[in-house]
């Protein structure tokens, strides 16, 4: 059964693979599913057949069959859940794995999300001077409890996992903000995921997408 995603038609990164379709990309390029991407403008998000799909109007959105899904951790969990290659077997560090999933999504990601709108959404506020050295310590706060659980690891938690792909995914947001490079084992953390062949694939294909050609930078 053919898989469809959605992701943007033109997305606003400039095809840098910051939209949340590029880690359900990166989930069916690790197992080894073909997909098909359904592109959307931001207007067609808001029309209704979208919003069948995804309530809240956004992407990423994922169909296989009757199933229809959204958000972007869901979506990867059951591509993860599905196929094989992203959850180990065993009980415990599969539980461990989608810890981790949960720990990207719920923990380290808010303090990075609340960084993107003070940087992007506020810096013509009076008080965005203030408050912005508060949110970028809350992040850092994060980064150095995750550096130090690393440590010298590859992976979170022994084998790559989906853990590990939604924690990337979400520190890859980070990297124009230069605060990745303030720890050496979390930017080459990073750069290990981005060098994974499903990831490059991934990263492609959201890329042909934003310039129309096959030629990343
Ligand atoms: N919690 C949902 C999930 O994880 O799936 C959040 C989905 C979401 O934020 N989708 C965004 C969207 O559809 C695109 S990815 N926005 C349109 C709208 O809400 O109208 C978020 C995103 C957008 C842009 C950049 N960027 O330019 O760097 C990065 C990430």
């Amino acid at each position: 059964m053919t898989i469809t995603i959605t992701a943007f038609e033109r997305s606003p990164d400039g095809g840098k693979g910051l939209a949340r379709d590029m880690c359900v990309r990166w989930a069916l390029e690790e197992v080894g599913q073909s997909y098909e991407a359904h592109l959307v403008s931001f207007q067609a998000m808001k029309e209704p057949v979208h919003l069948a799909l995804h309530p809240f109007g956004q992407i990423p959105t994922y169909e296989q069959g009757d199933l229809a899904l959204f958000e972007s951790g869901a979506i990867v969990f059951h591509i993860a859940e599905r196929y094989a290659g992203l959850l180990p077997d065993d009980t415990n560090i599969r539980a461990r794995a989608i810890t981790w999933m949960f720990a990207a999504l719920n923990t380290v990601e808010p303090p990075i999300l609340e960084l993107a709108t003070a940087r992007l959404l506020e810096s013509d506020k009076p008080w965005n001077k203030e408050r912005l050295p508060l949110v970028e310590d809350r992040v850092r706060d994060r980064l150095k409890q995750l550096s130090a659980y690393l440590g010298s690891a590859d992976w979170l938690d022994g084998a790559f996992s989906a853990g590990d792909l939604m924690m990337v995914s979400v520190l890859l947001r980070l990297r124009s903000s230069g605060m990745l490079d303030e720890f050496p084992n979390l930017a080459a953390y990073v750069a290990r995921g981005e060098s994974r062949s499903a990831y490059r694939r991934a990263f492609d294909a959201q890329w042909a997408v934003y310039t129309g050609r096959r030629d990343p930078p």
